[in-house]
C-alpha cells in the first residue's frame, strides 16, 4: 500500500479538493522517498474560519526541510488600526503540543501550547517560526525552506494558522492573534489524514 502513491498516478485525483496536483509533484521530486522522509499536517479551521482546510507538507531535503502550503477558505482581509490588528496575511507556525482542541469558541485551539522553540530562541527566530500566509480570496500556497528542523523532529507538534499577522518581535508569540485552524503533524505514510 505504501507504494500505491508512487507507482499508481490514478490514485491521485481520489484525493480530495485542492490536495490533487501539487502535493503528487512535491512528493514525487523527493528522490528515493521513505516512510520517514515526508510528513503531512491537515488543516482544519475551528469556530473563527469554519470554511477553512487544507494540508501543510513536509518534505526533508538537504541542509533541511521543504515545507508546501496549500490552504483554502482563509477569511477576507480587513485592514488594522491603532485598536485593532489587520485580519491577514496570516500567522502561521509550529506550535509545542499536537493537541487541536477547540477549547474556548472566541479564543480557540489554545491546547496546541506556544510556538514550538527547542533552543530556546527569541520569537522570530523560533524553530516554528514560518513566513505569514499571503490570501488569494481565501487561497495561500507557499513553499519554503528552513533549516530548523528535519521531518523527524516535528512529528506529533501542531501546526497553527493565526487571524493576523506575525510581528516577529513581539514576544514569546508574535502578536499574531487567535488561532483559525489547527492541524497535528504526522508522517505521511502513516496514512492521509483526510
Ligand atoms: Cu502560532
Amino acid at each position: 500500500m505504501r507504494n500505491f502513491f508512487y507507482s499508481h498516478p490514478f490514485a491521485v485525483p481520489f484525493l480530495p479538493f485542492g490536495y490533487r496536483y501539487e502535493p503528487y509533484h512535491f512528493i514525487q521530486s523527493s528522490g528515493s522517498p521513505s516512510s520517514k522522509n515526508i510528513a503531512v499536517a491537515c488543516m482544519r479551521g475551528g469556530p473563527l474560519a469554519p470554511d477553512l482546510k487544507g494540508v501543510v507538507y513536509f518534505k526533508d531535503v538537504p541542509g533541511g526541510t521543504e515545507v508546501y502550503a496549500n490552504i483554502s477558505g482563509l477569511p477576507p482581509y480587513l485592514p488594522g488600526d491603532k485598536n485593532k490588528d489587520p485580519i491577514g496575511p496570516h500567522g502561521f507556525h509550529i506550535h509545542e503540543k499536537g493537541d487541536c482542541t477547540v477549547g474556548n469558541p472566541e479564543d480557540p485551539f489554545r491546547a496546541a501550547g506556544e510556538h514550538w522553540n527547542p533552543t530556546n530562541q527569541p520569537h522570530g527566530n523560533h524553530a516554528g517560526d514560518f513566513p505569514v500566509l499571503f490570501s488569494n480570496d481565501g487561497i495561500a500556497r507557499m513553499t519554503f525552506f528552513t533549516n530548523k528542523f528535519k521531518v523527524q523532529d516535528i512529528i506529533g507538534k501542531a501546526v497553527i494558522i493565526h487571524q493576523s499577522p506575525d510581528d516577529y518581535r513581539t514576544q514569546p508569540a508574535g502578536d499574531a492573534g487567535k488561532r483559525l485552524a489547527c492541524g497535528i503533524i504526522q508522517y505521511f505514510f502513516d496514512g492521509l489524514p483526510f
